[in-house]
């Protein structure tokens, strides 16, 4: 790439240049923003694809008071509904645990991501914020120097580069942000849990009033409501399993069969409008930064969604780093930013740490070695101990709820 190629982006630059318009870009941008540092989003997508994207949908109390004290919980506060109880149905029966009334007491709110998504950009948008659909950040270089640049390719494919002082990385796990660490920077920790759900969007109300927790010997199956229209579904499945094998008669079979229908009821049935395959994993950067590299969400850590705690730990992470930020570049204070990693990563080991177990409370996960009816016997143990032990109970809803 040759200088003249990027004359017409030359003059792009901003104090934080913030790739990916997720939950993690989008908080960290308003709350810059709301802080008078410059900023800009660049997305590689385009806002309605943004928009509509449908993922997580259960948000801690702890978001909910992040998103509260920066005037970012308008839709939620109007739209999301308080959620407080799981039923467990497994071998040996079914229990409810109303985590309400448990732990620290705190519920859930049911606001499906996308919805915030669409809030948080209106809000950034409205107050002025420069985003840029359509730009695919390509890599960062110079981010071991006070001066790092992001190259980009626009959506009709021209080159383009914008100066910074900070980059923050919000881009997923397959982003630029990730992909321009050197060789050596960070120590990568991966498990793959070796468990796969068939992950599906289904146009039917709940058909429980409670997050659903099927333990059955053919596999894990999950109910969560996230509006009075739609229901997300999850079926364990062998890894590998293409989406497009299961049709909609044998996806509602199965979950009629793992939820046990004929004992409690049979699932409200309607058309299945998105399915994907998940593999059940942990990733974890450590540290979270590189020089004036910042990584944020999903870009900073994988957690498998067992826990439902990925988009919760972005709006975490992304407070801090702008909070951060601001005492950097307002404040000329860069304590608070090199502290930022250390700070994030005691959130996400315990997020890491809960999700573990809930994978081996939820399935039957192969170990070398081991007999199998022995870790059958090990987990039916748990869900006892789960569905008896008031101690047990309190720290699951502190865990489920917190971060
Ligand atoms: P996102 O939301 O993936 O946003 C990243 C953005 O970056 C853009 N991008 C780029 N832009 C520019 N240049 C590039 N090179 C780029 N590469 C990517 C992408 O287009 C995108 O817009 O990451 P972020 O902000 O870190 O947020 C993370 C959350 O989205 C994620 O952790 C959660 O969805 C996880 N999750 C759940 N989390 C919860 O807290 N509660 C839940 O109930 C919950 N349910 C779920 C989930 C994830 C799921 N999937 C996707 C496995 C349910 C499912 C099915």
């Amino acid at each position: 790439m040759t200088e003249s190629q990027y004359a017409r982006s030359d003059q792009d630059s901003a104090d934080v240049v913030i790739l990916g318009a997720g939950p993690a870009g989008l908080v960290l941008g308003n709350l810059l923003l709301r802080n008078g540092i410059d900023c800009v989003v660049l997305e590689r997508a385009g806002r309605d694809h943004v928009q509509n994207r449908a993922r997580a949908g259960f948000l801690a109390a702890h978001t909910v008071r992040i998103l509260e004290r920066n005037g970012l919980d308008g839709g939620l506060r109007r739209r999301g509904r308080e959620h407080g109880v799981c039923e467990f149905r497994t071998e040996s029966g079914r229990f409810r645990l109303d985590y309400r009334l448990l732990g620290r007491g705190e519920p859930h709110t049911v606001y499906p991501q996308h919805e915030l998504v669409a809030d948080l950009l209106a809000q950034f948008v409205d107050a002025g914020g420069r985003i840029r659909f359509g730009t695919e950040a390509v890599a960062v270089t110079g981010a071991d120097g006070p001066a790092p640049t992001v190259t980009v390719r626009e959506g009709d494919g021209r080159p383009g580069r914008w100066r910074a002082r900070y980059v923050a990385a919000c881009d997923g796990r397959h982003g630029a942000g990730r992909r321009s660490l050197p060789p050596g920077a960070v120590h990568r920790h991966h498990r793959d849990h070796g468990v796969s759900w068939l992950g599906l969007l289904a146009e039917a109300p709940p058909s429980l009033d409670a997050v659903g927790y099927a333990t059955h010997p053919r596999g894990f199956a999950g109910h969560m409501a996230r509006s009075s229209e739609i229901t997300r579904y999850y079926l364990q499945c062998e890894p590998g399993t293409r989406p497009e094998d299961w049709s909609e008669e044998r996806v509602w079979d199965e979950l009629d069969l793992r939820m046990r229908a004929t004992e409690y009821g049979h699932l409200r049935r309607g058309g299945i409008v998105q399915r994907a395959v998940v593999d059940l994993e942990s990733d974890v950067l450590e540290p979270l930064s590189h020089g004036s590299l910042f990584l944020v969400g999903d870009a900073a850590a994988l957690i498998s969604p067992s826990a439902a705690k990925g988009a919760n730990l972005a709006v975490l992470e992304a407070e801090i780093l702008a909070r951060a930020l601001t005492d950097a570049l307002a404040h000329g204070d860069p304590e608070p930013l090199a502290s930022y990693s250390d700070r994030c990563l005691v959130h996400i080991w315990r997020a890491q740490e809960f999700s573990h177990w809930m994978i081996r409370l939820l399935h039957d996960i192969p170990e070398s070695g081991s007999a199998s009816l022995f870790r059958e016997r090990l987990r039916h143990a748990r869900i006892a101990s789960l569905r008896t032990s008031r101690t047990q109970q309190d720290w699951f809803a502190e865990n489920y709820v917190g971060i």
